[in-house]
């Protein structure tokens, strides 16, 4: 609706314009001065001709979320700002990143798969042949296993957190390639194999130790990623993806696949990702992630403005499956109720739910628990840590909470419940 303050633009002085932009020299064809006056149109949209159509879309100028930068060093990550997306799916430019040795230049033309060990006949692959094979696509989740890990000390728990600070190195896409039993189908597994390797093409040269039997079952040899090539942050132009394990087993810019009968115990798979469970033994290839799910609306520093009807509103995944129950507890976590799933709950996919809530302007604190096809029940802090210990920061996924104060001010709130 045009104000009675908004200056509008009448059909006259359009044409006017447009010629004068022309005439002027300021621009030289039509949709030039189209876009030109466009931009510089005061209010009214239905007054002015819209901005053409371009080859790439951007976001609108006002909506510009962005990745949180950790360590702008080699060893580096970013996290998905989870509190402003909708949905499940995260826009490849927002999907979280983690890289050992920063991002490689590769090009699509020149890379290559080796595929060997224990196996019939060892093959390289090219990009070109890898796309031959016919091609799947599933909605999977993918969790670093040090998300949630980073910002917790325990003599001081952190209360100015954001949702994307503490759980952003989560992120969901479409992903689209080879099954990785097409591929070994083809070379031919010789008996006694039971693990492969997987090595990056990176300066780091990640490599990880996988079950045969997990491959076999659901990983892709990955080149696409929400109807797009695989961006070169996440792999390009091919990594592994494991549906439900730990993030760094994805090994991005694959370069090779080992058939073996034994983890080859890699440098990434002993000096990290192992996990001291304080009683002098260390748990090790603790490959699932465990469900978990985390409230996104409301989080800090959301300040509600009023009492009244909330929607709270947040994501479930679970490594081992569908997530199969999401509750909320409005009260500390004495009651629970059970929150909307929003379908379709898909397996290793992250799974929306939504609770409404009346706060009643008191002090409060709110959390969320999740429950697998498994019948696992995401674990309290307290839980957690008497069954893993306190000496390991990976695979942090107890129930979180926030804290919402009289004036509305949302916290994050475990630092009151231990
Ligand atoms: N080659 C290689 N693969 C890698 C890494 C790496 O540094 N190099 N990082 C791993 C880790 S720790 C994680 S959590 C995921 C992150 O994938 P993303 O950057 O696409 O989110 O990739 C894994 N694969
Ligand atoms: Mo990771």
């Amino acid at each position: 609706m045009p104000s009675a303050e908004s200056p509008k633009l009448s059909r006259r002085r359009w044409i006017t314009t447009t010629s004068g932009v022309i005439a002027a020299g300021l621009v030289k064809t039509q949709a030039d001065a189209i876009q030109l006056i466009a931009q510089e149109a005061p209010t009214d949209p239905t007054k002015v001709p819209g901005r053409l159509v371009s080859e790439i879309g951007s976001r609108a100028p006002g909506e510009q979320p962005k990745r949180l930068i950790r360590a702008p060093a080699l060893s580096s990550s970013s996290r998905t700002p989870l509190a402003d997306l909708m949905g499940t799916i995260t826009p490849a430019d927002l999907h979280f990143e983690r890289h050992h040795a920063g991002i490689p230049e590769i090009r699509f033309e020149d890379h290559e798969l080796l595929v060997h060990g224990m196996v019939e006949r060892p093959m390289v692959f090219r990009m070109s042949e890898l796309m031959r094979y016919p091609q799947v696509s599933r909605i999977r989740f993918l969790e670093c296993s040090g998300n949630g890990g980073g910002v917790y000390n325990r003599e001081r728990m952190p209360t100015e957190v954001t949702v994307q600070a503490l759980d952003g190195l989560l992120s969901t896409s479409e992903w689209t390639g080879v099954a990785v039993s097409t591929i070994l189908r083809e070379v031919g597994v010789r008996p006694g194999a039971n693990w492969v390797l997987a090595e990056g093409g990176d300066s780091a040269v990640m490599s990880r130790s996988v079950p045969l039997e997990k491959v076999m079952k659901d990983s892709i040899l990955a080149y696409g990623q929400n109807g797009e090539r695989i961006r070169p942050e996440q792999g390009y132009p091919l990594r592994l993806f494991n549906p439900g394990y730990e993030g760094n087993t994805s090994v991005k810019w694959l370069r090779r696949i080992e058939v073996t009968d034994q983890p080859t115990h890699t440098r990434d798979e002993t000096s990290k990702y192992t996990d001291p469970l304080g009683d002098g033994t260390v748990r090790q290839f603790s490959l699932v992630m465990d469900a978990k799910s985390v409230i996104t609306f409301p989080s800090y520093p959301y300040v509600l403005p009023d009492k009244g009807w909330w929607e709270i509103r947040g994501l479930a995944w679970s490594g081992r499956g569908r997530i199969t129950r999401v509750e909320v507890s409005t009260d500390g976590g004495r009651n629970w109720s059970d929150a909307a799933l929003e379908g379709p709950i898909l397996d290793k996919s992250t799974v929306r739910f939504r609770h409404l809530f009346e706060w009643n302007g008191r002090d409060t604190v709110i959390l969320s628990r999740a429950t697998d096809e498994t019948g696992y029940v995401q674990p309290t802090v307290e839980q957690l840590w008497e069954a893993r210990g306190i000496r390991t920061s990976y695979h942090q996924n107890h129930q979180r909470a926030w804290k919402i104060a009289r004036t509305g001010e949302v916290t994050f709130g475990l630092g009151d419940l231990v």
